[in-house]
């Protein structure tokens, strides 16, 4: 199919025909983004057997995909950083030379869409016509892509307005790996063993060979707004973030907003939609985004940051209405879910509704088509929905939106949070006393792994900005772009934000989590909120400020000042031990490392011999 007559843009068209000639698929199809679209080319994938439309009166306009049980994940050891030089990708980049991995990828794209249809999926990061937004263009063989995009960016016909004769975009060539035979049947979930997903950031372009799932291949999530987006952040002074950002409103009708960084599945979309519990009367939480942030300075030295996305790709386990709310009402229509399971009735299930019903399902069809009882799962400990099990969502659905989630000028940033998954050492909440103390915590962030990524579960690793398998750079360099920021901000004379520290994930001696998280994590809000306004004194600690204990509202909570010791107090040796991995860590990155960062671990050491 020919570009439709309001495509404008002659090198946009140039790039496609190049790509149909390499990948050359049997149709071209341009997708305009409208609702007709939506739901031709969901029943499209009804009828190959990739969706299975669920019963309308309990999930309307709603669907259910099951994937390859070999393409459940981002598949890290996979990723590649294409720069020219290798120290440019960093020491925690998988590299290639470009032109080595253009010889490689070539073979494997010629032909690649053969027997399908290629989909041009135009989309916008941001609020179509933000200074802060940038475009795209999806080249892909699959229309779970194309479906899923609408849901998760501006996706249609009004990019091509914004894009003009000569607009810049940001080229994804996406395939599936598997090109059909004349005759040859399709399965439900086509997906290749040998998987490529590559950036290379000089010419912004990403190429991504052979799953269908998530973040390999809904391009302008991971891929673009992370990987590509930071090395544009570099060059042009702005920051893409592994984020969170949500409004906080007071019962005085005071807003701040708070960005906050975490590693994928650490609750993000919890954190988002948060519901203040007991004793916060007419304190109100609503949510900008839930996975990634864009932030650019403004000419008076404000941050200001959009939610690239316009939907949620998050975690289906775990969800329910004690642990959020405001997602469950989301998801009651219009959703597509991938790798939950099926109940006898046509409705979606996974691990942690029981929490609702008080009970578990008597029968279910789980995420790999098997038979799913409580007998069962007791005794194989097989799990119905696959523990990286996602819903896509669009943020209209949420309750809880913000009203100016979609503002093209941002929101003003008032303070940052990290927080990693750690069972010890790092204490509930942390200020730093300065932008380098923050820009430290940050870098030397750790947590243990979870299953969004494919490999071993559970174990520390640094994490640094939470931003590990997706920064587009060398690691230092962007240490030293955030020191950078915050000089070019003081230079303003404006106030800086603050930055946290946090980890809501500490475990007591029963192995137990202490915290109670989730809506009760409102409290930990609450006094940086007080710090900000200067209400809370707090009180230092080896590597910032902490709360004393009745700095926090406990109303509604029974919290003891010994529970609250187990999960704040700061054990010497334990850090004695954190520091050496802070080290291991500076050892790794000292290419380019930040003199300020490895002189903020000297203070830390000398105060903890002190
Ligand atoms: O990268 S995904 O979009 O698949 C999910 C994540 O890791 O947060
Ligand atoms: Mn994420």
């Amino acid at each position: 199919m020919n570009p439709p007559a309001y495509v404008k843009h002659a090198r946009l068209k140039a790039w496609v025909e190049d790509m149909v000639a390499l990948c050359k698929p049997d149709q071209v199809y341009w997708c305009d983004g409208s609702e007709e679209e939506y739901q031709r080319l969901c029943q499209q994938l009804v009828d190959a057997g990739t969706f299975k439309k669920l019963n309308p009166a309990k999930r309307p306009n709603s669907f259910l995909a099951c994937s390859d049980p070999s393409d459940v994940a981002r598949v890290e050891d996979r990723t590649y950083i294409c720069s020219e030089k290798k120290e440019d990708a960093g020491p925690t980049n998988n590299w290639m030379d470009p032109g080595e991995m253009r010889s490689t990828l070539q073979p494997l794209f010629d032909g690649c869409m053969t027997g399908r249809t290629m989909y041009v999926v135009p989309f916008s990061m941001g609020p179509l016509g933000s200074p802060i937004a940038h475009i795209g263009i999806e080249l892909s063989d699959s229309a779970y892509v194309a479906v899923n995009q609408r849901i998760m960016t501006r996706m249609g016909r009004a990019v091509f307005d914004v894009l003009g004769e000569d607009g810049d975009f940001v080229p994804c060539v996406h395939t599936v790996g598997a090109p059909l035979t004349a005759g040859q049947k399709d399965v439900a979930w086509p997906c290749n063993s040998t998987k490529y997903i590559v950036h290379y950031p000089r010419t912004r372009e990403i190429w991504s060979y052979g799953s269908g799932y998530g973040g390999n291949a809904l391009l302008g999530k991971k891929c673009f707004a992370l990987r590509i987006a930071s090395n544009m952040g570099r060059d042009q002074g702005w920051l893409a973030e592994h984020m969170l950002i949500l409004g906080l409103t007071s019962p005085q009708g005071k807003k701040f907003h708070v960005a906050a960084a975490f590693p994928s599945a650490c609750g993000k979309t919890n954190f988002s939609m948060l519901v203040p519990p007991a004793g916060f009367d007419g304190w109100k939480v609503t949510t900008i985004g839930d996975d990634i942030a864009w932030i650019k300075p403004s000419s008076n030295g404000d941050l200001r940051a959009i939610n690239p996305e316009a939907g949620y790709f998050g975690v289906a386990p775990g969800t329910n209405f004690h642990t959020n709310p405001n997602c469950m009402a989301s998801l009651d229509k219009n959703v597509i879910f991938t790798n939950v399971a099926l109940t006898d009735d046509g409705d979606v299930w996974w691990e942690g509704m029981e929490k609702d019903t008080g009970h578990l399902p008597d029968h279910l069809i789980d995420w790999q088509g098997k038979d799913w009882t409580p007998a069962i799962a007791k005794e194989t400990g097989a799990k119905a929905a696959h523990p990286n099990a996602r819903f896509t969502v669009a943020a209209t659905n949420n309750p809880a939106l913000d009203s100016a989630w979609d503002d093209a000028a941002g929101v003003k940033i008032d303070a940052f949070i990290f927080g990693g998954r750690r069972s010890t050492t790092v204490p509930l909440v942390t200020q730093a006393r300065n932008w380098t103390e923050g820009v430290y915590m940050a870098a030397t962030m750790g947590s243990e792994t979870t299953a969004a990524a494919a490999g071993q579960q559970g174990v520390v690793r640094r994490d640094p900005f939470a931003m590990l398998p997706f920064m587009g750079y060398n690691m230092s360099d962007y240490f030293q772009h955030w020191l950078n920021m915050g000089d070019t901000l003081k230079s303003t004379g404006a106030r800086l934000p603050a930055i946290f520290c946090v980890n809501w994930f500490r475990k007591g001696d029963d192995g137990k989590f202490v915290w109670p998280g989730y809506g009760e994590n409102m409290r930990v809000l609450k006094w940086m909120i007080d710090r900000i306004e200067g209400q809370a004194k707090g009180r230092e600690n080896v590597f910032g400020i902490s709360p004393n204990y009745e700095e926090i509202t406990w109303t509604g909570l029974d919290f003891t000042p010994q529970q609250f010791q187990t999960v704040t107090h700061i054990d010497k040796a334990a850090w004695v031990e954190e520091l050496k991995l802070h080290e291991v860590l500076f050892t790794q990155l000292a290419y380019h490392l930040p003199a300020e960062l490895t002189a903020t671990k000297t203070a830390i050491a000398l105060r903890l011999d002190a």
